[in-house]
C-alpha cells in the first residue's frame, strides 16, 4: 500500500483535481460567455417572478425537504422558503416526544430485524440516528396521489413511510441483507406500488462474521418494498455500489447508476476504471420469476440473481462513477448524471424492450451525451424539453436543451446549453415544480448547495447549507432568493398544493393510537371523557382528558418501581388547540394534538413529587395547566 491510499483526502482532491482539469479545456469555452456573474444575477433580481408571499397569504407548493444526517423531514412553503414544519423520523424528537411516546416507538421498533432488536435491546431499544436523503411521494398515474412520502436511511438501512394527512411517519422497516440504502424513488405508473430502494455498500450476505476481509464474497442489492403494505416485494443482486435510482412513467422499468464495478474496497480501486454503469431493472421479468419460486429465500425475502448475465438485468456503461439519475416528464428520457465526467448520459427508455430481447447492444440505448461542466450531479426539467443540471465543482446550475443534446448526438453544429448561473456554493440535488411528475410546470427551481460560506451571518464554524430559489418562467434563469437549511438536505420535491390535503383534527378512529384506543376499552375506559387511574400489578394506567387549561387528572399516586402508562387524549376540537404532556425531572414529554390519545411508558424509580404540566402553549392560562405526580417510597 503506498502513502497515497492511506489518505483517501488528500487523494480525492488529487482525482478530482485532475478530472476537472482535463474537462476545464473542454467546457471553458461553453460555461464563461454564458455564466450570469453574481452582480448580474443580483441585478436581474427584479426580473424574477414575484416570490414574496405576503403575511396571511399561502404558498402555491409544498416542498418535502430532506434533513439529511438530522434524520428528519421538513416541510417547507414554496416561494416563500418558509419553514412550514418538521417531521420527525429517525431522529428523536423532544417537542413531539418522538422516540418517547409509544406510538412512536412501535413505529421506530416493529419493523427492526430480530438481530437488530436484540442489538439495541441494551441501547434504549431504539437507533438514536439517521441519515435520510430521499424523501418521494407516491404517485398514481405518473404525478402525486397526496397519500405518502417514502424516504430511505442510508445510516442505518432503513425505508419510512410518512402519511401526508396528518404528516406523520406510521411505518419504518429495515431492510435485511442490505448495507445501507442510498438512492430511493418510487414506482409512477401504474401507481406506487414499488418503492425502490438502493443497496449502495458490498458486504457478505449473510453478514455475520464469517467472511470479512475476502470481497469478491461481497455483494449489493436492490431492493423493491411494497409502498401499500410496507413489506419486502423482492431483493435482487446485483454487480457493483448502486448509487440513485429512478424509475420510468411506462410501469416497465427502474435504473440505477453504479459506481465501484471495480468491486473496491478503498478509492483507488473504486477509481481504477474509466466506466461504471446505469443497471436497468426489468420489473416484469423480475416479478414473473418471484411469482415461478425462481430465487433464493435470503433472511426471509425472496432474492435474485441480477448479476451480469442475468436476464432480470442490462448493465449500461458510462463514465466512471455516475450519481443522480432522473427521468424526464417527456415519459422517455433519462439522464445520468457524470459526477467526475463533464458530461451527462441520456436514455431513451423505449429501447429498453429491444435491450432486454438482445436486439440493440448496451449503448445503443444512449440518444445523447452533452459535456456541461465540471461535477454533473443531479438534474431537474421544466416540462418545456429544457433539464438543468447542478455542476458541483463549478458551483453552478446548467440550463440545457434534451431535443439539442439529441441532435448535437447525431453530429448536427447546434449547443444544447442555454444558461449557466452561479449558485453559491457546490450544490448536489436540484428539484422544480412538480418537474419529477408528468405534470412538470417549469416555474422554480431550488439548488440545493452544500455550503454557504460567506452567505450568511457567521454561526461560528458549523455553517448552514444554502437552499435557493430561482426563477426558471422565462428564458433567463434568476436567482432570487437564499435559504439556510440546517443539516442537511440532499434531495426534495416540490408539490403543487392542490395535491395535498392534511386533516386539522384527528380522527378518533385514527389507527396511529389505536393500540391505547384497545387498552381503554379493555379497562372500560371512555378515553374523551374518564379521567382515572387503573393499578394492574405492578403495572399502573393513567387515563387523563386535557382540554384548555386543565387535564383530567390534578395529581395520580404510583409506587416506586411501578411500570407507568400515561395515556393523555386531547378532548378539545378546535383546530390549532395542541396540548403537550411533559414531567419535570422524569424526562418524559409529548405532543398531544386535537382529538389525539398520545401514550407514554416509564419505570417509575424516583420517589417525590413530580409535577407534569402542558408543553404546548395553548391557552391563557397555560402556566396553570399542570398537576402532580405523588411516587410513593418503596419502603412505605
Ligand atoms: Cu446526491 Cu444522497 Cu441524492 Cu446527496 S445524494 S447530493
Ligand atoms: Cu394545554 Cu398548554
Amino acid at each position: 500500500m503506498t502513502t497515497e491510499t492511506k489518505n483517501p483526502l488528500f487523494n480525492r482532491r488529487q482525482l478530482l483535481g485532475t478530472t476537472a482539469f482535463a474537462a476545464a479545456a473542454g467546457a471553458a469555452g461553453i460555461g464563461s460567455a454564458l455564466t450570469l456573474s453574481g452582480a448580474t444575477a443580483t441585478a436581474a433580481h427584479a426580473e424574477g417572478q414575484d416570490h414574496l408571499v405576503e403575511p396571511g397569504e399561502l404558498d402555491e407548493y409544498y416542498v418535502f425537504v430532506s434533513g439529511g444526517q438530522s434524520g428528519e423531514v421538513r416541510v417547507v412553503g414554496l416561494p416563500s422558503m418558509r419553514e412550514l414544519m418538521r417531521i420527525p423520523v429517525y431522529n428523536r424528537c423532544s417537542a413531539t416526544g418522538w422516540g418517547l411516546t409509544n406510538e412512536s416507538r412501535k413505529v421506530l421498533t416493529e419493523g427492526l430485524l430480530p438481530q437488530t432488536r436484540e442489538f439495541l435491546a441494551t441501547r434504549g431499544g431504539v437507533y438514536q440516528n439517521g441519515d435520510l436523503h430521499h424523501p418521494h411521494p407516491s404517485f398514481t398515474d405518473g404525478t402525486y396521489d397526496g397519500r405518502y412520502l417514502f424516504a430511505n436511511d442510508k445510516a442505518n438501512t432503513r425505508v419510512c413511510r410518512i402519511r401526508l394527512d396528518v404528516m406523520k411517519c406510521d411505518k419504518i422497516i429495515e431492510l435485511p441483507n442490505q448495507h445501507t440504502v442510498h438512492g430511493l424513488r418510487v414506482q409512477k405508473y401504474p401507481k406506487t406500488g414499488y418503492v425502490f430502494c438502493n443497496g449502495e455498500d458490498r458486504v457478505p450476505i449473510p453478514n455475520d462474521g464469517k467472511v470479512l476481509d475476502d470481497p469478491k464474497q461481497y455483494h449489493a442489492v436492490f431492493t423493491a418494498v411494497d409502498g401499500e403494505t410496507m413489506e419486502i416485494a423482492w431483493q435482487i443482486i446485483v454487480d457493483g455500489n448502486l448509487d440513485n435510482v429512478d424509475a420510468d412513467y411506462q410501469g416497465k422499468y427502474c435504473f440505477a447508476t453504479c459506481y465501484n464495478s471495480e468491486e473496491g474496497v478503498n478509492l483507488p480501486e473504486m477509481m481504477a476504471k474509466d466506466q461504471d454503469w446505469v443497471v436497468v431493472f426489468n420489473l416484469k421479468r423480475i416479478e414473473e420469476a418471484v411469482a415461478r419460486g425462481d430465487f433464493k429465500k435470503i433472511g426471509g425475502v425472496p432474492v435474485l440473481d441480477g448479476r451480469h448475465g442475468s436476464a432480470y438485468t442490462r448493465y449500461i456503461p458510462v463514465s466512471n462513477s455516475p450519481h443522480g439519475i432522473n427521468t424526464a416528464p417527456d415519459g422517455i428520457h433519462v439522464v445520468a448524471n457524470g459526477k467526475l465526467s463533464p458530461t451527462v448520459t441520456v436514455f431513451d427508455v423505449r429501447k429498453f424492450d429491444d435491450l432486454f430481447d438482445d436486439k440493440i447492444k448496451p449503448r445503443e440505448t444512449v440518444v445523447a451525451e452533452p459535456q456541461l461542466g465540471l461535477g454533473p450531479l443531479h438534474t431537474a426539467y421544466d416540462g418545456r424539453g429544457n433539464a438543468y443540471t447542478t455542476l458541483f465543482i463549478d458551483s453552478q446550475v446548467c440550463k440545457w436543451n434534451i431535443e439539442d443534446a439529441i441532435r448535437a448526438f447525431k453530429g448536427e453544429k447546434v449547443d444544447p446549453i442555454r444558461q449557466k448561473i452561479d449558485v453559491q456554493y457546490q450544490p448536489g440535488h436540484n428539484h422544480t415544480s412538480m418537474g419529477q411528475t408528468k405534470d412538470a410546470d417549469g416555474k422554480w427551481l431550488i439548488s440545493l448547495n452544500k455550503f454557504s460560506k460567506d452567505r450568511y451571518l457567521n454561526v461560528g464554524p458549523l455553517k448552514p447549507e444554502n437552499d435557493q430559489l430561482i426563477d426558471i418562467s422565462g428564458d433567463k434563469m434568476v436567482l432570487v432568493h437564499d435559504n439556510p437549511t440546517f443539516a442537511e438536505p440532499h434531495d426534495a420535491t416540490i408539490v403543487h398544493s392542490s395535491k395535498i390535503n392534511p386533516v386539522n383534527v384527528w380522527n378518533r378512529e385514527d389507527v396511529f393510537f389505536a393500540d391505547a384506543v384497545a387498552q381503554a376499552k379493555k379497562d372500560n375506559i371512555d378515553l374523551l371523557s374518564d379521567s382515572q387511574v387503573i393499578r394492574d400489578g405492578n403495572k399502573v394506567r393513567v387515563y387523563m382528558t386535557s382540554a384548555a387549561p386543565a387535564f383530567g387528572l390534578e395529581s395520580f399516586n404510583v409506587r416506586q418501581g411501578d411500570e407507568v402508562t400515561v395515556y393523555v387524549t386531547n378532548i378539545d376540537d378546535v383546530e390549532d388547540l395542541t396540548h403537550g404532556f411533559s414531567i419535570v425531572n422524569y424526562g418524559i414529554q409529548m405532543e398531544v394534538a386535537p382529538q389525539a390519545t398520545a401514550s407514554v411508558t416509564f419505570t417509575a424509580d424516583k420517589p417525590g413529587v413530580y409535577w407534569y404540566y402542558c408543553s404546548w402553549f395553548c391557552h391563557a392560562m397555560h402556566m396553570e395547566m399542570q398537576g402532580r405526580m405523588l411516587v410513593e417510597p418503596k419502603a412505605a
